[in-house]
């Protein structure tokens, strides 16, 4: 088992529905440790920055108004494989293909508002520790 940490975001619709208490509470339960955690709002240079390999999509204008509607907590969580421990909890992209048990499958309304974002690997999981709580955009 490997001590890893991973980049969560609440997204706007999290922060606005008051589910961050809720999400927390069930990272805690698992025994997983916050190791950095912060609230603002992103602008869209961050996002470009962030979802670089969407920007050309169709979808981008609309999730960058989404993800720039409001704070976000911004949050590093620790622990033993915490990186498939936060995906898994967080759910498929799409909340209707997502666990029903998992954040997305319980409070995700649609695809593009899906209330949580982790890091998808150790390589995404470092470039986004390094961007969001360093500063460092490579
Ligand atoms: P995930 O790693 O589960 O967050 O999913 P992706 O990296 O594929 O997508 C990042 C974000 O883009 C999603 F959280 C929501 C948005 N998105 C859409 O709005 N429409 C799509 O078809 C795919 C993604």
């Amino acid at each position: 088992m490997a001590i890893e940490r991973t980049l969560v975001l609440l997204k706007p619709d999290a922060v606005k529905r008051k589910l961050v208490g809720k999400i927390i509470e069930r990272i805690e339960d698992k025994k997983l440790d916050i190791d950095y955690l912060s609230l603002r709002t992103l602008n869209v240079e961050e996002l470009k920055y962030h979802y670089a390999e969407h920007v050309e999509k169709p979808f981008f204008p609309s999730l960058c108004e989404y993800m720039s509607s409001g704070p976000v907590v911004i949050m590093v969580v620790k622990g033993e494989n915490a990186i498939s421990a936060l995906r898994k909890m967080s759910g498929a992209t799409d909340p209707l293909e997502a666990d029903a048990g998992s954040i997305r499958g319980m409070y995700a309304p649609t695809k593009s508002e899906n209330v949580i974002h982790s890091s998808d690997s150790e390589k995404s999981a470092d470039r986004e520790i390094n961007f969001f709580v360093k500063g460092i955009m490579e």
